[in-house]
């Protein structure tokens, strides 16, 4: 049996980066991660995500503002400024952008498309130069490194099998070793029912499986955007090296995340050529290379950050979490080391 303080379980950005603001406030911290280092099973893959402060809501314009600093601290290899556009349906986000002190212009969709001829708009547009492109591979090695810089240990390959709590600690089980911890934080995606459901009451988490795709451009004048269009929505940004890529924010089919198909759905694939023939002159529609990636999702879309006894959970992040990774980190240590909820928006359902 090894002793710890804390044991993390699940190594993608939300639990990396709690390791790594736990093990910066001087908790001994053990970081458990089923996969190997650079794996695509989860939900922190690739090289690009997009940051933005753009929300309606102002809960997330402020956790957005929170992650902002700790993302500029990360480096600029981890986040770029590239500004972003939103479009379409905008209700409600300037409002929410001013009353937070979140500087934002608003574009004729002429204005907005000489200066990024590469979209088309026929709505108001609104630019934010705070937004830009995160990557999402190097994010999670930077908060690792940097959790073990501040003496965090972290286990790549170890997979937590069985999780039991009582009033004093934790026990977890993997396939090496059984752990003992004061406290556990559990942020293991798709994987959460599994690991948590019998121990904890949880909202309805659906796992689904989403297929961006990278569209050939010769353009490098790419801000990072959203065309908000309802259940159509549509996000994208450059990854450099690697084309334009485009998403439906959501829709996909249910998964099981241990036995995915990975490949391409024709349906939805030649949806999202649709879109970049109708909407994106500086994408090429016929050239696209499919990405497969999963969302854990909320009947919400808010998040799950809360604590019950010694076990706190960060799950359901709902496709639009990983902008917030740092902020994430931060919320995750305070409710470990303070019990501090960050919001009731946040919390685990109260069981019946
Ligand atoms: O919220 O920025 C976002 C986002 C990007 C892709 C899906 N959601």
């Amino acid at each position: 049996m090894v002793d710890v303080d804390v044991v993390v379980v699940g190594g993608g950005a939300m639990g990396s980066a709690a390791a790594w603001q736990l093990a910066l406030r001087g908790t001994d911290v053990l970081l458990l991660e089923r996969f190997a280092p650079g794996h695509t099973e989860g939900a922190s893959h690739g090289a690009s995500r997009i940051f933005r402060l753009a929300y309606a809501d102002p809960l997330y314009v402020r956790l957005a503002a929170r992650a902002l600093p700790l993302w500029r601290e990360l480096g600029p290899e981890v986040f770029q400024e590239t500004g972003g556009v939103d479009h379409g349906d905008l209700t409600g986000i300037q409002a929410a952008l001013t009353a937070e002190g979140v500087p934002a212009t608003p574009l004729d969709p002429r204005e907005a498309a000489e200066r990024w001829p590469d979209l088309r708009f026929d709505g108001p547009v609104l630019f934010h130069p705070r937004a830009g492109r995160l990557n999402a591979d190097l994010t999670v090695h930077t908060l690792q490194s940097a959790a073990k810089a501040h003496g965090a240990t972290v286990h790549h390959d170890e997979q937590a099998l069985r999780l039991e709590h009582d009033v004093d600690g934790v026990t977890v089980t993997t396939g090496r070793a059984t752990y003992r911890a004061r406290q556990a934080v559990v942020a293991v995606g798709a994987w959460t029912r599994g690991l948590l459901e019998p121990h904890l009451p949880l909202p309805p988490l659906r796992v689904t499986e989403e297929q961006p795709a990278h569209f050939a451009t010769t353009s490098a004048n790419w801000p990072s955007f959203i065309h908000h269009r309802g259940a159509d929505t549509v996000y994208g940004l450059l990854t450099p090296g690697e084309g334009v890529k485009i998403g439906f924010h959501g829709g996909g089919p249910d998964t099981d995340p241990d036995h995915r198909d990975r490949a391409p759905e024709p349906t939805r694939l030649a949806a999202l050529r649709d879109y970049a023939r109708a909407w994106l002159p500086g994408a090429d529609p016929d050239r696209a290379a499919p990405i497969s990636c999963t969302y854990t999702s909320t009947p919400t879309s808010d998040f799950v950050l809360d604590r019950a006894g010694n076990l706190t959970v960060a799950a359901g992040f709902s496709g639009h979490g990983f902008k917030f990774t740092p902020a994430i980190g931060e919320v995750l240590a305070d409710l470990v080391l303070a019990g501090a909820r960050p919001n009731t928006r946040f919390a685990l359902p109260v069981p019946d």
